[in-house]
């Protein structure tokens, strides 16, 4: 994703209303369509709604396709909200993940501590907004083992992340949990660690969600309450992004 960070308030909207259906944008044919706070305010809220119904249909045991090694995308393609250039340089000696929020046991994680849990494999497709898709190989601990391990609760509603460069993602507390949700620490047709591009040393690999839903460079997770947005979701990418 090359455009600038900041869209502008009409492209916002746009994007905003390119998720609605036209039932709903039906609806908005009474709003004054030259108050575009106004306009905005609602889309937004529909959106929200929208999250909510997309959780309710949310099925914890439903799997994302899974494929063969034979059908892996080689070369895997790089996708950032900066070119490859940018990537950002990480001090895998001295990076630690922040745990915090809602888990009883705030200790930074290690590495090595991490590559001691159960880890999982899995081949999947990772679909981006912009139009292309690519099956990969990612492995590494499910999300669930590992909320379980920080003893967090699992009734809280949201579990956040930020990462090295400036993105920030988030999702629902079922999501979390579904079983091909991955804090994945590697990928390739013979799982291997996490080449810079791709987003060492840790990311999230959620195949029942869209590309940008699954964050790179991993410094920190935190469970929540309250809403945490992400880096496309605050610019009007549905946030639920259900794939
Ligand atoms: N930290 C970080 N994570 C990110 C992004 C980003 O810009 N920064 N881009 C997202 C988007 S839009 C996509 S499609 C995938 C691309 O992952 P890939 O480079 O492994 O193909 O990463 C996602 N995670
Ligand atoms: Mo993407």
């Amino acid at each position: 994703m090359r455009q600038p960070p900041e869209l502008s308030n009409r492209s916002r909207r746009m994007l905003l209303r390119s998720g609605l259906s036209l039932g709903a944008l039906s609806m908005l044919s009474g709003c004054n369509l030259a108050d575009g706070d106004t306009v905005d305010r609602v889309l937004w809220a529909m959106s929200r709604f929208n999250d909510r119904i997309q959780g309710l249909l949310f099925s914890r045991t439903r799997l994302a396709p899974v494929y063969a090694a034979s059908q892996l995308t080689r070369p895997f393609p790089f996708n950032a909200y900066y070119p490859i250039d940018n990537v950002p340089e990480i001090d895998l000696d001295h990076w630690t993940l922040e745990v915090s929020g809602l888990v009883a046991d705030k200790t930074p994680w290690t590495l090595s501590r991490l590559r001691a849990l159960p880890q999982e494999a899995q081949i999947t497709r990772l679909i981006c907004v912009e139009g292309w898709s690519a099956i990969g190989q990612w492995r590494g601990v499910p999300m669930r083992t590992f909320l379980q391990h920080v003893g967090a609760d699992m009734t809280a509603r949201y579990v956040g992340f930020k990462c090295a460069d400036k993105y920030y993602s988030s999702m629902d507390m079922a999501t979390a949990l579904h079983p091909q949700t991955i804090l994945a620490l590697e990928t390739g047709p013979k799982p291997e660690p996490l080449p810079p591009q791709y987003g060492y040393p840790l990311r999230i690999r959620v195949p029942t969600k869209l590309g940008f839903k699954n964050p790179k460079h991993i410094a920190a997770i935190y469970v929540t309450n309250t809403y945490p947005g992400g880096y496309w979701e605050d610019q009007g990418y549905n946030w639920f992004s259900g794939s």
